[in-house]
């Protein structure tokens, strides 16, 4: 089995959204291998998108991924874990998300976007080590 980091992020969890995306992600037959919840300080967000370094929205991002309290998850699936991940949440976008989706169907926007997921395996295992060492 192939695993990945999924996020809850602070924009889902304001709304009380948490069982609704774990039960999403579940009923489609993945796994929760791996859950907590905390809050990171703005300098933890930094670290954590440092490959968004320079990007004009990284700011906002990291205010935003501070702003309350978050919940990281290792997701197991078999296959290609991050990428049939990445498709069952939906693009960056919600706008362009397809339908069904949990950010076509919850997420506010490209910042407020309710969840991330890691964009590779090697980065699914750094990200990974970032939340649950
Ligand atoms: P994804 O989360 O789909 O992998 P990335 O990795 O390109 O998207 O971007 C990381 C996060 O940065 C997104 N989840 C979103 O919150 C934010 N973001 C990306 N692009 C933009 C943008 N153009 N404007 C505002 N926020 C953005």
């Amino acid at each position: 089995m192939g695993r990945t980091l999924v996020i809850i992020k602070p924009d889902a969890v304001e709304r009380h959204l948490i069982g609704e995306i774990i039960k999403r992600f579940e009923t489609a037959g993945f796994i929760v291998d791996g859950i907590k919840m905390l809050r990171l300080r703005p300098e933890d967000a930094r670290r954590f998108y440092a490959v968004h370094e320079g990007k004009p929205f990284l700011n906002e991002l990291c205010e935003y991924m501070s702003s309350g309290p978050i919940v990281p998850m290792i997701i197991k699936s078999d296959g290609e874990t991050f990428a049939r991940v990445r498709k069952f949440i939906g693009a960056t976008d919600p706008a362009k998300a397809e339908p069904g989706t949990i950010r076509r169907d919850l997420a506010i926007n490209m910042t407020k976007n309710s969840v991330h997921a890691s964009d590779s395996s090697e980065n699914a295992e750094i990200e990974i080590k970032f939340f649950f060492g």
